[in-house]
């Protein structure tokens, strides 16, 4: 468990930042924000994780959640329930309870036990009408069809379904709730996914910019930075039950955005504190030697299965027989969730060093993935880049260092000459994964590539998608190639990694990246479309395979909204809505631009 204690020491020492902070006032005259003074009084009181011992681990947890058959259809339903007592005095009834009961409770005495001591899950949270939301976004006269305008009006319309905003009582009482209370409202993704996600929120808030939403979009980043600023990092999502682990670090890609469309380099400057806060946090806690060079993997501090996946991953935990194996399991699943591809064969290492097995062969701590050490790469430009704004040379050339090395080890480590591309590292078996997973195109997003060799890279890249015939799925890019898998497999394709290789594709420049950039783009927005038109949903992911296909499979039922997913037809709305067409052309293979 993270001690507050610990935080405010490391704080200290990020004094010598003082110039800078002078200024800092995140809220701004028209917004009414006062987030600072809620971050103070609540550092000053109280414990970010007095809750935890009820929702992250411990036998009244493992108790309820192991009750058999369960006593809900979803994991994760349990530990978003409220308390109605404090943490001790719940544990102490809890302890009687089973002393009571000889140590051997039956299904219907938890049930009961729940039904007395736990509120309703959710209802911390009511539903909040985004204040800034504009019915006419300019985004929609870029859009020619009327068909994919419509459309467009209505995801605009969505952001107001999905906007939250905590009750008063969870700053006051923490302890009673798992939820990691932050000032201001936020945009949830949507289905089972009631709080915020750490890098969902990238994207949702690129979306909340493209339509004119500032003041949420950067509401939502002055959450983060003040998470930043209590506890150190950014957990996976806002639940103290995420407490051992992040998701890839895209909050400083959030201030970037913010500023591209306000202007607003002091929002940027006033940030920096927390974001090279989170920045050496996240590389101090991740880092590895590998061939000589300090790059990360995705990992995880906590003990213990997942607390809203318990029973999944205890169960899985199951062909173990020692504790230190089973926790040697439940680390490697945690930090793929870490990673956002929880869960994906790009985390599985067989015994003869293939992509084969099952959860059992995760070996997520010992690939070194392309992904991560791009956006900190990134990240460090981007704070270079921000310190350069703030005139402070000595921290540009601090940051640009840093950002060199994490180059050369993507270049030295990562980038394979002969295959044409980045692959994830095997550092037990030494030697790169040659499996195509879209993160493998991520430098090219992040830029983390030497601009001087764009050339060569681009003809690779396009022979790379070429002989992995990325090009013929009419759904989308698939995750990667490898089936039958997990929800992070063929054939599930999901919005931000679309993304990813789209604009990375983009940003490489070259005629041919560029029109393929375009051309996938195009496809994406039309096969949503399709699965639009026939349900009136937004998913989590959709099916390459599949013109107007939406996913599958994986740990819990399709969840539809869906905050990332709009936020990226928004923005390719927004960026070629005046080239694309659902008329003739449309369907399976006519997504050649209109
Ligand atoms: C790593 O660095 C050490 C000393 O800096 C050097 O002796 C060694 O050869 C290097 N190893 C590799 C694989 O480059
Ligand atoms: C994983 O595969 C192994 C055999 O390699 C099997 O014993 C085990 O039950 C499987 N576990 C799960 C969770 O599927
Ligand atoms: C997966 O791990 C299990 C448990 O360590 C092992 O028995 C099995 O052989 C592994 N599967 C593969 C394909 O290597
Ligand atoms: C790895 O082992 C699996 C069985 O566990 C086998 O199907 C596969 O062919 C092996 N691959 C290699 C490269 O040896
Ligand atoms: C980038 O490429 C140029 C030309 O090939 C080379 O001179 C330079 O050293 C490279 N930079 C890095 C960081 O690799
Ligand atoms: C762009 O794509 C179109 C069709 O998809 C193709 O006809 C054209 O030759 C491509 N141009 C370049 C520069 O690759
Ligand atoms: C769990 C863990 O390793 N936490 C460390 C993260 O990095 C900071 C320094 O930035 C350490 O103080 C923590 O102990």
């Amino acid at each position: 468990m993270l001690k507050l204690a610990n935080v405010k020491l490391l704080l200290v020492s990020w004094s010598c930042l003082a110039a800078v902070a002078q200024a800092k006032s995140y809220g701004s005259p028209d917004l009414d924000i006062d987030s600072d003074n809620a971050i103070v009084a609540h550092e000053d009181t109280l414990d970010p994780f007095a809750s935890c011992e009820i929702y992250c681990y411990g036998n009244l947890l493992h108790t309820i959640q192991m009750a058999s058959p369960p006593l809900f259809s979803d994991s994760k339903t349990f530990v978003d329930m409220t308390l109605k007592n404090s943490p001790d005095k719940t544990l102490a009834d809890f302890n009687a309870m089973m002393e009571a009961k000889n140590n051997t409770p039956s299904r219907d005495d938890l049930k009961i036990f729940v039904d007395e001591y736990f509120g309703v899950k959710g209802t911390e949270l009511e539903t909040w009408e985004p204040t800034d939301w504009k019915e006419n976004p300019k985004f929609l006269d870029l859009v020619s069809d009327p068909d994919l305008k419509q459309w467009g009006m209505e995801l605009n319309n969505i952001w107001k379904k999905l906007g939250r905003k905590m009750k008063d009582d969870v700053k006051k009482n923490p302890q009673h709730y798992s939820i990691i209370p932050v000032p201001n409202p936020v945009i949830i993704p949507g289905g089972r996914f009631i709080e915020f996600y750490y890098w969902d929120s990238y994207w949702i808030i690129r979306g909340l910019l493209y339509s004119e939403m500032y003041n949420t979009a950067r509401g939502m980043i002055e959450n983060f930075l003040s998470i930043v600023n209590r506890i150190g990092f950014i957990p996976n999502g806002g639940r103290v039950y995420y407490h051992g682990r992040s998701q890839p670090p895209l909050l400083t890609g959030m201030v970037k955005s913010y500023v591209e469309f306000t202007n607003d380099d002091l929002f940027a400057i006033n940030a920096l504190e927390d974001l090279e806060h989170e920045f050496e946090y996240f590389v101090n806690n991740h880092t590895v030697e590998v061939k000589n060079h300090s790059l990360c993997v995705y990992r995880d501090s906590s003990s213990g299965p997942r607390p809203e996946s318990y029973s999944e991953d205890f169960k899985s935990a199951a062909k173990f027989d020692s504790n230190d194996d089973k926790e040697r399991l439940y680390t490697e699943l945690k930090a793929a969730a870490e990673s956002g591809m929880d869960f994906s064969t790009r985390w599985f290492i067989s015994e003869n060093g293939t992509n084969e097995g099952n959860l059992t062969n995760l070996s997520t701590t010992s690939i070194v993935p392309v992904d991560l050490n791009a956006y900190l790469y990134w990240n460090a430009k981007m704070i270079a880049e921000f310190h350069s704004k703030a005139g402070n040379t000595k921290k540009v050339i601090e940051y640009e260092n840093k950002a060199e090395k994490l180059l050369l080890g993507i270049q030295e480590v990562l980038w394979n000459e002969e295959v044409g591309c980045w692959l994830d590292y095997d550092m037990k078996n030494e030697k790169p994964r040659n499996y195509f997973v879209s993160t493998n195109l991520s430098p090219l997003w992040a830029k983390a590539f030497n601009i001087s060799d764009t050339e060569k890279i681009s003809a690779k890249i396009m022979a790379y998608i070429e002989k992995n015939k990325l090009d013929t799925y009419p759904g989308g890019v698939p995750n990667t190639l490898a089936t039958p898998g997990e929800q992070w497999d063929f054939p599930n394709v999901w919005a931000p990694m679309q993304y990813i290789v789209v604009e990375g594709l983009n940003n490489l420049n070259t005629p041919e990246a560029k029109n393929m950039s375009k051309k996938w783009a195009t496809r994406w927005v039309k096969s949503n479309f399709k699965a639009y038109t026939d349900n009136f949903d937004m998913y989590e992911k959709y099916n390459a395979e599949v013109f107007g296909g939406h996913g599958t499979g994986g740990e819990y039922e399709v969840q539809t909204g869906f905050g990332w997913s709009n936020g990226v037809i928004i923005e390719w709305l927004s960026k070629h809505g005046r080239d694309i067409s659902t008329g003739a052309g449309g369907g399976a293979s006519g997504d050649e631009p209109q």
